[in-house]
């Protein structure tokens, strides 16, 4: 049995020059996950599962839950010394740890209930989180997400998993309830080149672009030769959608389209961190015209047009958008 703390402790070995700040950070995360499924398993049970009445910085209701669990995660980090500021798409400014000012040597940013849709019909839902050098403000977040030091998202499904990368392998830990303890299921996730799924709220095709349209026709479009049609399975959960993709292979869509025209998903808290763990399972990720690890957004709540996948679904797509192929 290899628990998360056990994992990353041994890890920290290999690493003679670590301070051990980063272990001690990943393992909060491990921390604040379990805080946030046991609320979220027991949020149907408790008045107040609705809506708070409140709305984030993107105009949109927020849920009882996404306020815990982004409580849960400021909290988490409140103490020990290792964040000194802390980024959150349910909030409009970031916030500062006056206490860990000084001598916190990280930022971390996420989106504590990622699918939220999914809250009131019990479906699957996610944290994701970045973790960033802390600079000298809040500008000093806006970087290319390729100066995450670590990414990964918390899964809570029918088993809460645990998925990070610190830029090596992609490690996955599933949750033993009875120990309360994260335990090792992989320690090296790779995603298929190629995959037979695709994920997209095809409800809005009406507003894309002809080539985004035309590359989910040939998704659909049957060719036994070349294993098409693709199935579809789009949940509503980011987390939930990519973590098939990383398992089995495919691609998630959520293109721009006439009325959002940079697309819904934001750059920090959801396309770095989830490109930095595809990137590092052989998977990738684009806005359609490049890689979105390459993206430098000009805000904190900055969103962009967002692909994420097998790596030859994510070629074929940017072939389509520069309409090199066609269906
Ligand atoms: P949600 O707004 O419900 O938190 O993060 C955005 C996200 O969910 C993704 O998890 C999900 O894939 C997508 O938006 C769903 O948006 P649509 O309802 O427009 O399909």
């Amino acid at each position: 049995m290899i628990t998360l703390d056990r994992f990353i402790l041994e890890e920290e070995r290999q690493h003679p020059d670590a301070t051990g700040e980063l272990s001690m950070l990943l393992m909060r995360f491990g921390v604040a996950g379990k805080r946030i499924a046991w609320e979220l398993s027991v949020g149907g049970l408790k008045s107040g599962l609705g809506s708070a009445g409140a709305t984030n910085v993107q105009g949109e209701e927020q849920k009882t839950l996404d306020v815990l669990a982004n409580e849960i995660l400021l909290e988490t980090f409140d103490y020990g010394g290792l964040v000194s500021i802390a980024a959150s798409e349910e909030m409009a400014e970031p916030y500062i740890y006056e206490r860990n000012a000084e001598k916190g040597r990280y930022a971390i940013l996420f989106d504590p209930v990622d699918g939220s849709s999914n809250i009131a019909v019990n479906g699957t839902l996610g944290t994701i989180f970045s973790v960033r050098r802390r600079g000298k403000g809040a500008a000093d977040l806006l970087g290319s997400g390729r100066a995450q030091v670590a990414a990964g998202y918390i899964l809570f499904g029918p088993a809460t998993l645990l998925v990070y990368t610190c830029g090596e392998a992609v490690r996955l830990f599933t949750l033993e309830p009875s120990i309360g303890e994260f335990l090792l299921t992989s320690s090296a996730v790779r995603t298929p080149k190629r995959g037979k799924g695709y994920a997209v709220n095809e409800g809005r095709a009406g507003g894309w672009a002809a080539q985004t349209r035309a590359f989910v026709e040939h998704l659909k479009t049957s060719d036994r030769a070349t294993g098409r049609p693709y199935a579809t399975r789009y949940s509503g959960s980011l987390v939930a959608d990519f973590h098939r993709i990383l398992l089995e292979g495919g691609i998630y869509l959520y293109p721009a389209s006439a009325d959002r025209e940079t697309g819904k998903l934001r750059v920090l808290y959801e396309c770095h961190p989830l490109a930095f763990v595809a990137e590092h399972a052989g998977a990738a990720a684009t806005t359609g015209r490049g890689p979105v690890l390459d993206v430098v957004p000009g805000s904190l709540h900055e969103r962009i047009p967002f692909a994420i996948g097998s790596a030859e679904e994510i070629a074929l797509y940017e072939r389509f958008l520069r309409g090199q192929a066609s269906s």
